[in-house]
């Protein structure tokens, strides 16, 4: 690849800057590093832009953080012009929103489509970053950063057989663009997270059969989606700025109303009624109802009990509503936002299959074998899940000083400083990476964060004369125990999800993401105005 921005140039190297992955981090930190007259180089394995909402195509995806706050805030005019249609936007509308995000700031011409970062190396001597894609090319870069997402690695659980299934087969990840006809025919759902919760419902209205093969009962609560009243949209641009630093307030960075009181201080009438209210608002601010929801796992209890209650109102057969219903904590693993997911399992056409009862055995060429009998099927989704937070990262051969593989060095767990820095790989962000407050936020102004407080270390690197920024590993190990310390306050550590890698078979058991994004702000703030502590700068 020749093109050579007039930044590296004379510097014998090909870019500033090689970003990986063309979703909402990569977008703008390629915006970012242009802007800053940096020469910087986009690879994305889809042929689109998008990243999750380019990926996860299938019907029912949609996002469940209203769009109102699930949008850039760097730019005054995109927040003020952009119009979104509904309180929480489907994934065709995001995926449009980042369409014309790429187009307005004129970022298209420097993403390369169709090409995935297969590994890259840091040499020691020139202080840059070799990078190789699949098709075989190798670039240079001063700085590698990772906007490969969260929850982009795929997960796929080995099933005997599943390579002779002779149905249409899709992972909810990776959904075919020409959709998949469903229309009559017997189709299975494999998985009860987010997208099998989300997929359920909307499959049930066309397939001829529906089966929900599910391990583990996930808690939901309704959406209550509806239009963007326009009227609200208008209120809430006047006031943005605020609207937005509001936000960043907040634990999540979502405005959810955090409730003051504790439950466990409320009696049984004041907790109904503040459930209840929060259920009929819909969201993920139903565990914001009382202050300490993550505190103890009885206040907990409170919120997972009126669940429960809902869920066997809600389901007409009560052997159906038991296996629907957790006996977890609620929100520890992910708690799932649905459009009438429970309601489902009301229709004549639709099975729950409780695999606690007898494990998936293998696929025939005709369907799935569950304790000893087939079920036949035309089609099966795979809504399984993902890796998250590090496969995206161990899934490119990352190898820094003295060679050693970012998988050896984070065989027992990934080791960050800030979420973004890795010692002994200098000159690498990776942008929500495990240790930031990621998926227990508002991405969106996450990766707002991350890519404003990487644009700053850059400019500061430049004015200063630094080549190289490399975390000690000792402001490192502090960080790693301070992100354990901030879990193991709440209740969160405690159940098995995908916030702990108990999802992955052999995946190393620690608490991924850091609790509190305001918190996590102040810390990266008073990093970069002190000069960048916990850094090596030369
Ligand atoms: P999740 O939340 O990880 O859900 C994956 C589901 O797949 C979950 O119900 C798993 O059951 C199930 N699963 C995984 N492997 C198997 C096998 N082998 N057999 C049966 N069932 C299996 O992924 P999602 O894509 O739904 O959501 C990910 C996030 O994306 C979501 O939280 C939002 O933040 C957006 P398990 O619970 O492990 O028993």
């Amino acid at each position: 690849m020749s093109e050579q921005g007039h930044s590296a140039e004379g510097r014998g190297r090909d870019f500033d800057a090689v970003i990986v992955g063309a979703g909402f981090a990569g977008l703008y930190m390629l915006h970012k590093m242009k802007s800053a007259g940096l020469s910087a180089c986009v690879f994305e394995t889809g042929d689109g832009v998008g990243g999750t909402w380019y990926w996860n195509s299938y019907p029912g995806a949609r996002c469940d953080v209203p769009s109102m706050e699930y949008s850039y805030q760097f730019d005054e005019d995109l927040q003020q012009e952009w119009e979104w249609t509904e309180r929480y936007s489907s994934q065709g509308e995001i995926l449009s929103y980042l369409e014309h995000v790429t187009d307005r700031f004129g970022l298209r011409p420097h993403i390369r489509f169709n090409t995935k970062v297969s590994a890259a190396s840091f040499n020691e001597e020139s202080g840059d970053w070799a990078i190789e894609t699949d098709d075989g090319d190798q670039v240079s870069s001063q700085f590698l950063i990772m906007a490969t997402g969260c929850l982009s690695a795929r997960f796929t659980p080995e099933i005997e057989g599943m390579d002779s299934f002779e149905g249409a087969l899709a992972h909810t990840g990776n959904w075919p663009k020409d959709g998949i006809d469903v229309a009559g025919k017997r189709v299975g759902v494999i998985g009860t997270g987010s997208s099998g919760i989300q997929v359920a419902p909307m499959l049930a209205r066309e397939a001829g059969e529906l089966f929900v093969f599910q391990r583990s009962p996930a808690f939901s609560v309704p959406s209550q989606n509806k239009p963007l009243d326009a009227a609200e949209q208008k209120a809430i641009k006047a006031r943005y700025a605020d609207f937005r630093a509001e936000a960043k307030r907040s634990r999540a960075g979502i405005l959810y109303g955090l409730g003051e009181g504790s439950a466990l201080d409320a009696d049984a009438a004041l907790l109904k009624e503040e459930f209840e209210k929060r259920w009929q608002a819909g969201g993920l601010g139903f565990t914001a109802a009382f202050h300490d929801l993550f505190d103890t796992v009885e206040a907990n209890g409170t919120a997972a009990d009126f669940v429960r209650d809902k869920i066997s109102e809600i389901v007409k057969d009560p052997e159906v509503a038991e296996a629907l219903t957790p006996h977890t904590l609620i929100g520890c693993k992910r708690l799932c936002v649905d459009a009438g997911y429970y309601d489902t399992f009301n229709r004549e056409n639709v099975t729950l299959v409780d695999l606690r009862k007898g494990a998936i055995e293998r696929f025939t060429g005709t369907g799935i074998i569950v304790g000893g009998s087939e079920v036949p099927l035309d089609v099966v989704v795979l809504a399984t899940g993902f890796d998250a937070l590090t496969g995206a990262l161990l899934r490119v051969d990352i190898k820094g000083r003295g060679g050693v593989t970012l998988k050896e060095k984070w065989s027992e767990g990934p080791k960050t400083y800030l979420g973004h820095s890795i010692s002994g790989f200098p000159n690498l962000f990776a942008i929500t990476g495990p240790g930031s407050p990621s998926v227990l936020s508002n991405l969106v102004p996450s990766i707002e964060q991350d890519v404003d407080w990487v644009g700053r270390c850059i400019a500061h690197m430049r004015e200063h004369g630094h080549q190289v920024i490399e975390a000690t590993p000792d402001a490192e190990e502090e960080w790693v125990a301070h992100v354990s310390e901030v879990a193991h306050r709440s209740i969160y550590p405690l159940e098995d999800s995908w916030y702990v890698g108990s999802n992955v078979p052999g995946k190393p058991r620690v608490f991924l993401p850091y609790i509190g994004f305001p918190d996590f702000v102040e810390r990266c703030n008073k990093v970069a105005d002190q000069g960048y502590t916990g850094y090596g700068l030369s």
